[in-house]
């Protein structure tokens, strides 16, 4: 049956003349018009072309009920531009998160480098650094195992500097030709499209187990590095060998360490795997909320700084990526600091859009041979072409250089910025303003001039060939704890891998690191015949001393600042405790946030209210670094049947994180686990003294010692 036509301007969902919704008055205008909404005055919507826009909320219809007009420009703009949203992801480093910032350079470097950012005592540059996950896909969750990219874009003064670096100082390969492989082998296999953002499955650990050279960076990933708490609680490494070079052409070799000012901190496994459920965006959430509360994260620049005769002399070839140079033997030394103050305004236009690239370097700094790096100086270009869709993405404003620039470089898709004039070519004739921009000889960029000779061949050097040493070098750098956490995150992630032999594999590569580990392993995943151990190249170096700089726990900054409890509350709280707890927190610098059984908040002991900042369900322990339970007698009973609240607790004292709280919530603490009440890391919180004392015991970070 057809229905009759209603009058056009009282269609169901949208208006078409003067309308009233809430209490904003719409009314149609003009470009440029400005209307008086209850929120203030706001522009007039139009098309991309500026043309005013009357009605968004209905196509250009013949008839109420009748075919859409093909002359609807707005709506097909808005599809069509719709359609388009998408840029290709990253092949890797999909998932990242970035801010905006400076650096700030301590003392001039003169003698080091020519390096416009480093010249003057307290020169700063604007950065932007961009976090990252390198195998899930954009929409993974933050809390995968897996490296962190750590990328710094620097604007200097002469050009832009990207520090295209990894939260771990190695890498798993030793030529770029392998990368494709290497990423094909951690992502998603091919035939079945998962596991998405993880390596626990056969194809990885069979690539690993074939590649003999990654096994210290196996060892590195198998680590508590590859789940940080926060982004802002991580290192971050140039990797490879770099060369500064002073205006005398002098030239030294450094290595770049980003050291976080907090220290670095990171989760237990466990905990991980409950976090990327609760709170995919952990991360992001963390740096965001940080910035925004202008606890802004701040790193120091640290330089490895070493000569040829050093390089001569040192155990392994300073080109070779998959090794460090320990900081017991060439110490890392402060240059300045980097801040990251700014959230971005859109996350496409900058985090998305940013474009790094290793070749982005300045006069003052240059590359080494490390053939990793020589092939990243390909691929990092050539990817932006695919992922940007053009020549053109330096002129996106976070790719700019804030420095001037003058190239002769024209046209292509979006040119912003062709060079004016009548000369768009080199050498040419016109002068002045017409004959554009000249080369400078003195000013400009000049690559050292290193002697290079050699047969043209596919070679890998003999200098690169102990895979084994610095693998067994960096696990006995470890605390007890943290070896344990290798040895469970092998067991974990070899567990998920079917083929028995790529297991064994892997523990006849681990024989060659050590023989404890590689004993535990095999017993946890029960392989009944220990396998032989690998071939090696090289007989693994015993050595080496431990470095303890390697370790996160033997390196805690002793603060608890920038962390943040959970405080679990109920009706009838003692005010005194809760006061008490919050100016112990903001003296630390640290974050209180109150979880309760209904988001609407608690009722103090004194009648006051507290607004409470996640429903229970919503709060979970893993997401806080130490908590608290602060309830009142009937409060307790009632968390008691909350399944939970029950969690919270429990899921912190596995986690071994130290644990507050009131007389009256005690019964409910030890139902959740510890059988006594003088648990270590558990404490009483009578008076609000206590809660200041419970603050300075978190500055441990994790109670390691609880049982
Ligand atoms: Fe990357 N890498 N990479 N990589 N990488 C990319 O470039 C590549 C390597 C790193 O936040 C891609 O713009 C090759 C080491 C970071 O936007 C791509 C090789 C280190 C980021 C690429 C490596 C890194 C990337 C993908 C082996 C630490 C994210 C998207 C020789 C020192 C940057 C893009 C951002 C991104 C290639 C190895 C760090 C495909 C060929 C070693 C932090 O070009």
């Amino acid at each position: 049956m057809a229905k009759k036509a209603k009058a056009p301007n009282n269609t169901p969902n949208g208006t078409r003349k003067n309308s009233k919704i809430g209490d904003q008055k719409i009314s149609r205008g003009h470009g440029g018009e400005t209307h008086q909404l209850a929120g203030g005055e706001v522009p007039t919507l139009t098309t991309k072309q500026g043309t005013p826009v009357a009605d968004d909320q209905n196509t250009l219809r013949i008839g109420e009920r009748g075919p859409a007009a093909l002359e609807d420009f707005h709506f097909r703009e808005k599809l069509f531009h719709f359609d388009h949203e998408r840029i290709p992801e990253r092949v890797v480093h999909a998932r990242g998160f970035a801010a905006h910032g400076f650096f700030e350079t301590y003392d001039s470097l003169k003698s080091l480098t020519r390096a416009d950012l480093f010249q003057t005592k307290g020169q700063r540059t604007p950065a932007f650094v961009r976090f990252s996950t390198v195998a899930g896909s954009k929409g993974s969750g933050d809390l995968a195992r897996d490296v962190r990219g750590f990328a710094v874009k620097l604007y200097t003064q002469e050009g832009n500097w990207d520090i295209v670096g990894n939260n771990i100082p190695v890498f798993f390969i030793q030529d770029a030709i392998k990368f494709p492989d290497l990423i094909h082998a951690a992502k998603e296999e091919p035939d079945r499209g998962f596991p998405q953002a993880q390596t626990a499955h056969d194809n990885f650990w069979d690539f690993i187990s074939l590649t003999p050279e990654s096994m210290n960076m196996a060892l590195w990933i198998m680590s508590d590095r590859t789940i940080p708490r926060s982004l802002r609680f991580m290192e971050g490494f140039g990797v490879h060998s770099f060369r500064m070079v002073n205006a005398r052409g002098e030239s030294s070799y450094v290595k770049f360490h980003w050291k976080p000012k907090l220290g670095m901190q990171s989760v237990v496994w466990n905990e991980a795997l409950k976090i990327n459920g609760m709170d995919p965006d952990f991360h992001r959430r963390d740096m965001w909320g940080a910035i925004e509360a202008g606890d802004y994260p701040e790193w120091e620049l640290g330089l490895q700084i070493f000569d040829e005769a050093f390089a001569e002399q040192f155990e392994f070839d300073i080109l070779d990526p998959t090794k460090i140079i320990p900081e017991e033997q060439v110490p890392v030394t402060p240059v300045g600091r980097l801040v990251l103050d700014r959230n971005v305004d859109n996350f496409f236009a900058e985090t998305e859009q940013v474009a790094f690239c290793t070749q982005n370097i300045v006069p003052g700094i240059d590359f080494t041979n490390d053939p990793l790096l020589q092939g990243r100086n390909f691929s990092y270009l050539d990817t932006q072409l695919k992922r940007l869709g053009g020549p053109n993405f330096t002129h996106i404003p976070v790719n700019a250089p804030k420095c001037p620039f003058h190239t002769l470089q024209q046209d292509g898709h979006m040119a912003m910025e062709n060079p004016r004039g009548r000369a768009n070519y080199e050498p040419n004739s016109w002068g002045g303003a017409e004959g554009g921009p000249r080369e400078d000889p003195k000013k400009g960029f000049q690559s050292w001039p290193a002697e290079e000779a050699g047969t043209k061949a596919r070679l890998r050097p003999e200098s690169f060939a102990d895979h084994y040493s610095q693998a067994r070098q960096f696990y006995l750098s470890q605390t007890d704890v943290e070896q344990q956490h290798i040895a469970d995150a092998f067991t974990f992630e070899l567990s998920k891998v079917e083929t028995l032999a790529i297991r064994e594999r892997m523990v006849s590569h681990l024989l060659n690191v050590d023989a404890g580990l590689a004993k535990t392993v095999a017993g946890n995943l029960r392989i009944k015949r220990m396998p032989r151990p690998a071939d090696a190249a090289r007989p693994t170096r015993e050595d080496l001393p431990a470095s303890p700089a390697l370790s996160i726990l033997l390196n805690s900054a002793n603060t608890f600042k920038g962390r943040k409890i959970g405080a679990l509350v109920t009706d009838g709280v003692d005010v005194a405790l809760v006061e008490g707890l919050k100016k112990a927190a903001e003296k630390e610098g640290a974050m209180v946030a109150f979880v309760a059984p209904s988001v609407g908040g608690v009722e103090l002991s004194d009648g006051s209210w507290l607004e409470a900042d996640e429903k229970i369900d919503g709060g979970p322990s893993v997401v806080f670094d130490a908590v608290v339970v602060l309830a009142s007698k009937k409060g307790a009973s009632e968390l008691a049947g909350m399944p939970p609240a029950r969690d919270f607790i429990s899921d912190a004292l596995v986690h071994k994180k130290f644990i507050g709280y009131s007389p009256e919530a005690q019964a409910l603490v030890q139902r959740a686990g510890p059988d006594d009440e003088h648990a270590e890391g558990v404490l009483v919180l009578k008076k609000p003294a206590d809660t200041a004392r419970f603050v300075q015991t978190c500055r441990a970070l994790r109670c390691w010692q609880r049982a």
